[in-house]
Parts: structure tokens; C-alpha cells; sequence
């Protein structure tokens, strides 16, 4: 007899292109589904609950998401997210109402964004002899330069004008569990590096307290290659020498910068997975693609919907079928290297051919 797992899953497609790319990602997600019954290793299916909440929410309500929302996600194996941000809302005012709020109250402390080329995709990088260049960046989610500490109207000395203070936050526990993350990982990786980013010269105690742990952590991985590299200088490293990077640490602020970078260096940010990880399981884990709302081209069937499959074939992982994931990466890169892209990557394909290539791929 075969069983069937289901993977009860909260759909957030937020802003702007979100709509579009979750939709993709649920079509591709229940293709790979119905296709897995009857398999002898027992199949899977998806339980989908959609939630309304974003901008279009907050300006009907007043609010991201309901006062319960936590509550009710909180239960689900897993969330999948679009994007946040509308040009009505204040960014700082969607992005802590939804986003953040989910990623810090779920103690999603671990954001996996993995950087790599795919083929018939156009990077400013790509040479002949280094297609097989791929890198994962690994961003502290949950304190750093997002912490969310500081305020305004602060006391303003009879200077006049306003006073702001915001600040980061770097504790040795939250510092230690990514860089320990960070390892392990190298370790499943043929590369085994880890590159640690900061600012530390200039900024002198938080990002010092991350170097002095990082040397601490790296001391347990003696197996395990390491760098500590500025961030300015690793920005110009991931385009001068990006086949020297394997897995890279950093602060929330910095890896949010870097990997952005990545994503652009390998053909667009439409490309670009994340996982925002609870590695401890106590909550739901959250996948999102890296790209925002791109309010210039909402609703026009233009989005390319790849990151947000990536995104699925994390969760994927997450949830313990290597295999499908694996499957899914495979129609990605047999979409892609058919040419069926999308306007950000050079091609004509709509959000809907290239959902349909991919689906098409994975029944060939
Ligand atoms: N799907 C990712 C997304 O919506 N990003 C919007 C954004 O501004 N994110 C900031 C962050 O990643 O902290």
C-alpha cells in the first residue's frame, strides 16, 4: 500500500508580481504532486491556504495582516511567499508589517540564497570555461543592521531638525548559530569555504564581536577553508573572482546587498531562490523569491516566475524530498536551456509559457 504525504502550505502572495509568481509556483508545486501518486516511495500533495494580506490589505484595513495572522500560520508546514511593497505604502511600513514580522516572530534566522548560472541564461560573468560557477549566500535573518532598534525625534540639542538613531544588533548566540550554519553546509558542499563578510573595520564592536566569533566557530571546522573579507571588497570579489567563493556569512543587512548582487550576476533577480529557514523546526520555514513587488511590470504577465520555483524546490528540501526538488531544479534548467525566457533575461516568454515549459519539462 502507498501513502500520501500532505504538506499543509499558507500561500502569501502579497504585492505586485507576487500574485503572479506564487500562482506559477502552486501550478509547478501541484504538477510535481499529482504526478508523484502511486509512486512506490509514497506520494505527496499540497493542502493550500491562500491569505489576502499586503498593501492592497493594509490600504482596505489598515493593517499588513490580521492581529491573528501569527497565530494562524503558525501551524502550517510551510509558508510560500511572493513579494512586498506598493509604491501607496511606505516600504519601511510593509515590509515590518508582513515580511519581517513573519521572518522575526517565526525566528527564521537562516536566509539560504543560492547564487548560479543556468544555461541560456546571458551573465556578465559567464565565460566559456566557468559555467559550472555557483555560490551560496547565507544572511543572518533575524538581528544585525534589521533589528529594528533606535527612534526618531530623539533630542535634538537645540540644533533644530530631527535626530534619528538606528542601530544594529549582533549577539554571540544569533552570530554563532549562523556561522555553525554556514559550516555545516560548506561541509555538504565540493568546495568546502566559508567567507565571512562584515564592516568591521569601521564599524567596531558588533561587527568585531562577529569576527571573534567566527575564528571561534571556524577553529571547530579545521576541514573547513576560511575567509574574513570586508564588504566592500567582497562586492568587488563577486564580480572579479566569484569562482573563489563556495558559502558566504554575513550580517543581514550585508548578505541582503550581496545577494542581490549575485542574483544580477547570474542573469537577473528573477532568478534568485531563498529559503528563510527556523532550522530548529519550532515554526514554519518560509520561500520567497528574492525579488520584491516590481510594481513596473505587475499584472502584465512579464515576471519570471523561476525564482519562485527555485524558492519551491527549497521547501522542497525542507521537507525532506531531495529527490523532487532535484526534479524540479532539472525543468528549470531544461526550461531555460530551451530558450523559453522571460523579458529580464533577454527572452519574449510570458509568466505563463514558462510556467507551462516547466510543467511540460517535468512530464518529459
Ligand atoms: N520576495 C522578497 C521581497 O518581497 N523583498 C522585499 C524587500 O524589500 N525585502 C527586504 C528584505 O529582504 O529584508
Amino acid at each position: 500500500m502507498t501513502t500520501t504525504r500532505t504538506f499543509r502550505i499558507a500561500a502569501i502572495p502579497a504585492d505586485g508580481v507576487g500574485a503572479e509568481v506564487v500562482a506559477a509556483g502552486r501550478a509547478v508545486l501541484d504538477a510535481l504532486a499529482a504526478d508523484s501518486r502511486g509512486d512506490s516511495q509514497g506520494g505527496f500533495a499540497f493542502d493550500w491556504q491562500e491569505f489576502p494580506w499586503g498593501c492592497g490589505y493594509y490600504e482596505r484595513t489598515g493593517k499588513m495582516m490580521d492581529d491573528d495572522g501569527l497565530d494562524r500560520l503558525k501551524d502550517f508546514d510551510a509558508i510560500y511567499f511572493g513579494a512586498v511593497g506598493w509604491p501607496t505604502v511606505p516600504d519601511h511600513v510593509s515590509l515590518w508589517g508582513l515580511r519581517l514580522k513573519i521572518c522575526q516572530n517565526f525566528d527564521q534566522w537562516a536566509n539560504v540564497r543560492p547564487v548560479h548560472f543556468l544555461p541560456g541564461v546571458q551573465s556578465p560573468l559567464r565565460k566559456a570555461d566557468d559555467t559550472e560557477l555557483d555560490w551560496v549566500v547565507v544572511r543572518e535573518n533575524s538581528e544585525g543592521e534589521y533589528a529594528g532598534l533606535g527612534g526618531r525625534n530623539l533630542a535634538a540639542r537645540g540644533q533644530g531638525g530631527e535626530v534619528a538613531v538606528q542601530s544594529a544588533l549582533f549577539t554571540e548566540v544569533g552570530c554563532e548559530r549562523i556561522m555553525r550554519f554556514a559550516f555545516d553546509l560548506a561541509r555538504t558542499r565540493t568546495r568546502r569555504k566559508v567567507s565571512s563578510v562584515t564592516k568591521s573595520n569601521a564599524q567596531q564592536y558588533g561587527m568585531v564581536l562577529w569576527d571573534d566569533v567566527f575564528k571561534r566557530v571556524a577553529a571547530d571546522y579545521p576541514d573547513v577553508e576560511t575567509e574574513s573579507v570586508l564588504v566592500d571588497a567582497m562586492s568587488a570579489k563577486f564580480v572579479l573572482r566569484p569562482e573563489d567563493l563556495s558559502v558566504v556569512v554575513a550580517s543581514n543587512l550585508n548578505a541582503d546587498i550581496l545577494s542581490d548582487l549575485g542574483s544580477a550576476l547570474a542573469g537577473s533577480l528573477g532568478l534568485a531562490a531563498s529559503a528563510n529557514l527556523n532550522p530548529e523546526r519550532r515554526f514554519p520555514s518560509m520561500f520567497e523569491p528574492v525579488h520584491g513587488s516590481a510594481p513596473d511590470i505587475a499584472g502584465q504577465g512579464l515576471a519570471n516566475p523561476i525564482g519562485a520555483v527555485g524558492s519551491a524546490a527549497l521547501m522542497l528540501e525542507h521537507f525532506g524530498l531531495p529527490d523532487q526538488a532535484a526534479r524540479l531544479q532539472k525543468a528549470i534548467e531544461a526550461t531555460t536551456g530551451a530558450g523559453i525566457l522571460t523579458r529580464d533575461v533577454g527572452g519574449t516568454a510570458s509568466t505563463e509559457d514558462v510556467t507551462k515549459a516547466l510543467i511540460d519539462a517535468l512530464n518529459a
